[in-house]
């Protein structure tokens, strides 16, 4: 195997032999080939529309779960994958019977294979199958990039919205990655345009979740727990949180949420839930302490799961693009109402959560609040009661290294404020670094594709402080990555303009010497450094 598309990836170069994510070779090959027939799909409906014909929206969403299923931490379910291979192959099958000119189309658009096959195949389609490094390089970045946009269309899907230009722009991108043709400066291109259509779906799911929920506003969320028997749901789909608190309404089990599930309470749709009862634990990585205290039944809607113990093995499930070996799966038809009632009688024989912690933390701050408090955060610049604020969005993980961003949140001037978004926040959220004249230090304007916030709440400020340049605002970045949502974030805000990102723990290991290069020179991307160096660095004018 090869994978490298987390920054967790072996010795910051390349899984080999297992995943430290716990993926196995035959899964990661499995994913591979799930991403090879995939990107043979989107090339025969990319000539189907260069052809004047409709592309069924099933098609769509055929696409964007494949892609989804294979993000870091999704789905370990090697037979889920290949079943996802197969309907794969059996709907371009289908599609290729109505291509007029096949004379364009690559070797993935017409391979045909059955499950005896698929190992073989795998082997010769994965990361490395590319040889020349650069081009591997950026294939690789516009892949992950379309992974983290797949997964965005996805909740948007959810919620019964499609943007039919970004479907399309997800598989032409997929084929051209197969295109020997496109030279590196074609493929650099083609990585800005995924940006492009990055900001658009991101646009589409914010308008998704808040046509559907409200738009979100300042909440305080409760961070212990209650004596009722209670569920746990974790991942990012609101939809699937809609559909568990309306079927537990009223049963005597509560609600909790995990890790990137914790906005939804930001939304005034949910607040009606009486039994929607808090946030239990952290972010993703520490989920196995924390689903063994939980006492109660998980549903994990998307990634991130890590290897499943068995002391909650027995009531852990999964639903959507997210799967693991042995764990029950829940689903239903497109648009269907999926059926949790399995989960809910569970919990009525299990005991309450044990407490973790006790208290409260505030978020909420996404768009229209923040746009709501304009003229108090803009006095409070003006008097410089406000000094900077640092963008510090993304995602946490494991590493040490990553106890940076919490010694930076302690450490930051105390006229500077976060702008946070993903689970990255996890790692100063219940840190009470206090507020700024009513105006929290940290304010989280939600999941990570809640980032599309933060980029709204830039332009806002460029245009009340009449600014030509967004990069002239007294804004720093200083994200934190794990897996290809923030590879979709960050091309976004470079379509944006947005420069002189800092990116860590540690630059992506996909990125080739000469691709990292092009970023560093043209956008100003950098790592990290030292916490007190980069305190200098980023607050240097202040
Ligand atoms: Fe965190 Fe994991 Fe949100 Fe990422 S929960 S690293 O999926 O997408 O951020
Ligand atoms: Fe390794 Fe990350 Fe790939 Fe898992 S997703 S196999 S940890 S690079």
């Amino acid at each position: 195997m090869f994978c490298y598309q987390c920054q967790e990836t072996a010795g910051c170069t390349g899984c080999t032999i297992s995943g430290v994510c716990g993926k196995k070779p035959e899964v990661a090959a499995m994913q591979d080939l799930l991403v090879y027939v995939t990107k043979g799909l989107s090339a025969v409906s990319t000539q189907l529309r260069a052809e004047g014909k409709t592309i069924d929206e099933a098609v769509n969403h055929l696409v964007s779960v494949n892609l989804f299923t294979t993000i870091t931490n999704a789905n370990f379910d090697l037979a889920a994958i290949q079943a996802r291979v197969e309907k794969t192959l059996a709907c371009k099958d289908q599609l290729l019977q109505l291509v007029s000119d096949r004379s364009l189309l690559p070797e993935a658009a017409t391979w045909k294979g059955d499950a005896a096959s698929f190992a073989v195949k795998a082997a010769t389609v994965g990361v490395l199958a590319t040889e020349n490094e650069d081009i591997r390089s950026l294939r690789e970045l516009i892949t992950y990039g379309l992974k983290g946009l797949s997964a965005y269309s996805k909740h948007a899907n959810a919620l019964l919205k499609d943007d039919g230009e970004v479907d399309a722009f997800i598989q032409r991108a997929l084929a051209a990655t197969l295109d020997d043709s496109l030279s590196v400066d074609d493929l650099v291109a083609l990585t800005l345009e995924t940006g492009k259509f990055g900001v658009q779906g991101m646009a589409l799911l914010d308008s998704a979740n808040t046509g559907a929920y409200g738009n979100p506003e300042i909440t305080e969320v409760n961070i212990g727990v209650r004596k009722n028997p209670a569920i746990l749901i974790s991942g990012h789909d609101l939809k699937d949180l809609e559909m568990l608190l309306e079927q537990t309404r009223g049963t005597g089990v509560d609600v909790y949420t995990h890790s990137e599930m914790l906005p939804a309470h930001y939304y005034p749709f949910f607040k009606k839930y009486d039994n929607f009862a808090g946030n239990y634990g952290n972010a993703w990585w520490k989920q196995a302490e924390e689903f063994a205290s939980f006492n109660g039944p998980i549903l994990m809607t998307t990634n991130c799961i890590v290897p499943v113990r068995d002391s909650y093995k027995n009531r852990i499930f999964t639903t959507g693009a997210a799967g693991y070996p042995g764990v029950r799966h829940i689903d239903a038809p497109y648009g269907q109402t999926k059926d949790f009632s399995e989960i809910i009688a569970l919990a009525k024989t299990l005991p309450a959560p044990t407490e973790l912690e006790t208290g409260s933390i505030v978020g909420g701050f996404a768009h229209e609040q923040v746009f709501a408090l304009a003229d108090k955060v803009v006095d409070a610049v003006k008097s410089g009661a406000i000094k900077k604020f640092v963008v510090m969005a993304g995602c946490d993980g494991r590493q040490k290294a990553r106890s940076y961003y919490t010694e930076f949140a302690e450490k930051m001037p105390r006229d500077a404020v976060i702008l946070t978004a993903g689970c990255a926040k996890y790692k100063y959220n219940k840190l009470n670094l206090g507020d700024i004249a009513g105006i929290p230090r940290v304010l989280d304007a939600g999941q990570c594709n809640d980032s599309y916030s933060l980029a709204l709440i830039a332009l806002k400020l460029k245009e009340v402080f009449g600014l030509d340049d967004v990069n002239d605002l007294p804004i720093a970045y200083n994200i934190a990555w794990y897996e290809q949502k923030a590879v979709i974030v960050l091309l976004a805000l470079l379509y944006l303009g947005v420069r002189n990102i800092h990116l860590g723990p540690t630059l992506p290991a996909f990125l080739s010497p000469n691709v990292a290069k092009v970023l560093i020179d043209n956008f100003g991307i950098a790592g990290i450094g030292s916490v007190d160096d980069d305190l200098d660095l980023f607050f240097e004018d202040i």
